[in-house]
């Protein structure tokens, strides 16, 4: 069966989860560290939707943005918004094919938050960006640079968040090396970012032979993650932590993961 195992909806909504129908340019998408293949467009709309009832189930009230058939990466909603509960704030991705996508993202927000911006010359994509409680963490990528990073302290500081630049290591984003798990818990690939830069914060190993295996998307006390990771999975689960499995297998094509495909409010 595709998607998620079933799991009985929740009976609160706590939570806001925004997400794009997939564009279907999506096999024209950005591609650094992996190889072009061939990707499935109606299995990777029959996955998205697996997804979004994953989110559901989570306790999310799914709102899905239009589909943006000139915007290959569009699905990847993350990069376009770092949304807090004091405001959001409206990114300019570090790939110039992406910038188109912001707009749209920006509307969704008007209403539910105050919209803050990154201005030119900076760069920030959201995938970069691990909040973990009052300090945000940002992958010094190839897409997130100083001057975005900067701007993105000077906006929060008001807040009373800190922003910390964080050393990645061949991979695209911070939350593709690093993700929070349980509430004092971070799952983390050592190979791509060093531990000791979250102080504080016990990590999780992933397991060597899945490289991919630390982007994990944790909502309303569970776990979505992708099947493509199962042996991290298990280590998961061995410590009492809710996984919730999907299949993402289109996606992770085009070097995305579960936290990229949906924008998480609190309401
Ligand atoms: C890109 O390279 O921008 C897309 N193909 C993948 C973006 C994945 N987003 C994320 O990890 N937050």
């Amino acid at each position: 069966m595709l998607g998620s195992t079933r799991h009985s909806e929740p009976t609160t909504i706590a939570h806001v989860a925004i997400t794009r129908a997939v564009s279907r340019a999506l096999e024209h998408c950005e591609l650094t560290h992996l190889a072009r293949r061939p990707i499935d467009l109606g299995l990777a709309r029959h996955q998205h939707v697996a997804y979004e009832q994953a989110l559901r189930e989570a306790g999310c009230e799914v709102r899905q943005l239009a589909e943006q058939p000139w915007h290959p990466d569009s699905v990847f909603v993350e990069d376009t918004i770092v949304a807090l509960d004091e405001g959001a704030v409206v990114t300019r991705p570090g790939a110039p094919s992406r910038r188109g996508e912001v707009a749209s993202m920006a509307a969704a927000l008007e209403g539910l938050r105050t919209l803050l911006r990154i201005q030119p010359p900076g760069t920030l994509d959201g995938g970069d960006v691990l909040r973990l409680d009052r300090v945000l963490y940002v992958g010094a990528s190839a897409r997130s640079n100083a001057e975005g990073i900067a701007q993105l302290g000077r906006l929060l500081a008001p807040f009373g968040y800190r922003v910390e630049a964080v050393p990645l290591r061949d991979c695209l984003h911070l939350k593709t090396a690093v993700t929070q798990v349980a509430a004092d818990r971070l799952l983390l690939n050592p190979a791509w970012v060093d531990a000791d830069r979250f102080a504080g914060w016990e990590s999780v190993p992933i397991d060597p032979a899945e490289p991919h295996a630390a982007n994990a998307l944790r909502v309303g006390g569970a776990v979505i993650y992708p099947v493509s990771c199962p042996r991290t999975a298990a280590a998961l689960r061995k410590l009492g932590i809710d996984v919730r499995s999907v299949d993402m297998s289109e996606t992770e094509k085009a070097e995305g993961g579960v936290t990229c495909c949906s924008v998480i409010l609190e309401v």
